[in-house]
């Protein structure tokens, strides 16, 4: 029996912590024990620097084989380095391990991320996976700290699409996510009974400034009126929160068949203003909700044999 979860950057978070005994093999924010080449690799990387939130969450357990890559050369290959896992086939006994994600912030970082995560789960022969993206978003006339899990993960132009240039051609993918776990979520919510959690559309963009029509960025062309058109014409689409890497998410799950939900609590209403001034307190307390109710899933739905 193998159940895995990886949060949001906070492994030693007491929530999180109160899904370990559903883990038998957690080791969120470990360092893998490498060989010297993968070593010097990481050694190469520490210098870049970055930041490490906004993750997602995969609960599975293993069977036979996976069905979650489609990719004929994988099987050729002699072994699969995970580069940035710092993991590969041949060093780390993947089946008997689930792990560490790091990364950074936005679409790029998380699509590199589940790219390899979803080579992990096959090499580690995981099935009946669930993946969770959680984490922080700016809300669209919601009481700050209100959970929003999305409905439909939306394109800068509120189209439920993702687009990525491949080859030169820009490719799209349908972001639909799936409704039964949504709806679970928004149950876990009922029998906590302790934040609001309201089903809505989820802006995902590429920018934290500009994209997400802020005035408090390095730089600013257009008008506080045009910013609330804006604004006002996503909370019209159905819009209830924006972040920045949900339709990444929604599209990988849904090539992949991993069923998903994207569970984000918002830490300010972005009808108000722009600039997130809450306490560290309230904050630190807003970003456990999206923790609390997916804990509260995985002690729901996942039980030690
Ligand atoms: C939400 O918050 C982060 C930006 O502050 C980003 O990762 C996101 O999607
Ligand atoms: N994360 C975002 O992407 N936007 C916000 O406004 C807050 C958190």
């Amino acid at each position: 029996m193998c159940r895995a979860w990886i949060a949001e950057g906070r492994a030693g978070d007491p929530l999180v912590n109160s899904c370990l005994p559903l883990v038998s093999k957690a080791y969120a924010y470990s360092q893998p024990q490498s060989p010297r080449s993968l070593r010097k690799r990481r050694q190469r990387r520490v210098g870049t620097g970055g930041l490490f939130v906004d993750v997602p969450s995969i609960a599975s357990s293993p069977g036979e084989r996976s069905a979650y890559v489609s990719n004929p050369y994988l099987s050729t290959m002699k072994e699969d380095i995970l580069y940035h896992f710092d993991l590969g086939t041949r060093t780390h006994d993947l089946p008997a391990m689930f792990g560490d994600v790091k990364h950074g912030i936005g679409i790029p970082s998380i699509l590199i991320m589940l790219h390899e995560l979803i080579k992990l789960l096959s090499h580690a022969k995981c099935s009946d996976v669930v993946a969770f993206r959680m984490g922080t978003s700016g809300g669209i006339g919601v009481q700050p700290g209100t959970v929003v899990v999305t409905k439909e993960s939306v394109n800068p132009s509120f189209n439920p699409v993702f687009e990525l240039v491949v080859l030169g051609v820009t490719k799209s993918y349908p972001t639909a996510l799936n409704e039964r776990l949504a709806q679970e979520m928004l149950n876990c919510s009922k029998e906590l009974g302790k934040f609001d959690t309201v089903f809505g559309n989820t802006l995902c963009t590429s920018d934290f400034y500009e994209g997400q029509a802020r005035l408090d960025g390095a730089f600013c062309h257009y008008t506080a009126e045009e910013k609330m058109n804006y604004l006002n014409a996503a909370c019209k689409a159905g819009v209830r929160n924006i972040e920045m890497e949900s339709t990444a998410f929604a599209a990988i799950c849904a090539r992949s068949g991993i069923p998903g939900a994207v569970v984000c609590v918002t830490l300010l209403d972005r009808l108000q203003g722009d600039q997130i001034s809450s306490s560290h307190e309230v904050l630190s307390e807003y970003q456990k909700r999206p923790q609390m109710l997916i804990a509260h899933y995985i002690k729901k739905n996942f039980k030690t044999k």
